[in-house]
């Protein structure tokens, strides 16, 4: 008799500004594809764009992309660090938002609100990023909602300059 396992629909933001960070961004999601614990799994487009935070720094490549695990949130956090490290994520002597090898950001799981020491989701600075507004909208991803407010209505109002700073540079079939 098999084990009935719950799965929570998630969505991972990916981000990289060092190095070959398509190539980067490429990895991470084969990783994910391979995990025995996701399933389901969809890509956004690829976006580039200039940093938020420090502009000293180079364009960020940045996407999503949305999944079904049967791990528990912490458990997933875990995943995505693991394979952060093994990119050559670097953490120690570095600064916050510092260029990085790759990023991954659990935006939704599912539609819990958590608050934990180790996690904030959804991510507290989806609403106002249009490198991660616009990845979720590819994933179908316009009616979930973050206090309310749904990802639609996040990009509706984003500053034109948001807009004007990104541009797509991989076109994934969805
Ligand atoms: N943590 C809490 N909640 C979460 C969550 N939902 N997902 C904790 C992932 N981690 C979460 O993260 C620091 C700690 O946040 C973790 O130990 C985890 O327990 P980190 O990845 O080590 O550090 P970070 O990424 O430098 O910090 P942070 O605050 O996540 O930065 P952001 O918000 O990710 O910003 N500009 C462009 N154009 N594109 C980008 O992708 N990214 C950043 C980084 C800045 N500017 C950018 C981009
Ligand atoms: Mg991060």
């Amino acid at each position: 008799m098999g084990i009935n396992k719950i799965f929570t629909n998630c969505y991972v933001a990916l981000g990289s500004n060092l190095g070959d960070s398509r190539g980067y961004l490429d990895k991470a999601i084969v990783s994910l594809q391979q995990h025995s614990s996701i399933e389901n799994l969809q890509i956004s487009h690829y976006y580039q764009s200039k940093p938020h935070g420090p502009q000293d720094q180079p364009d960020y490549i940045n996407a999503a992309v949305s999944f079904d695990t049967d791990l528990s949130a912490e458990a997933l956090l875990d995943e995505l660090q693991k394979i952060e490290n093994n990119n050559q994520r670097l953490r120690q002597g570095v600064s916050r938002w510092s260029a990085r090898t790759l990023d991954l950001d659990l935006l939704f799981y599912g539609d819990q609100y958590i608050e934990t020491k180790r996690l904030t989701v959804p991510h507290p600075r989806i609403c106002e990023r249009a490198f991660v507004l616009l990845p979720l909208s590819d994933l179908g991803a316009n009616c979930k909602s973050i206090n309310k407010t749904t990802i639609k209505e996040c990009i509706e109002a984003l500053p034109g300059s948001e807009l004007k700073n990104i541009k797509k540079i991989k076109e994934i079939e969805l």
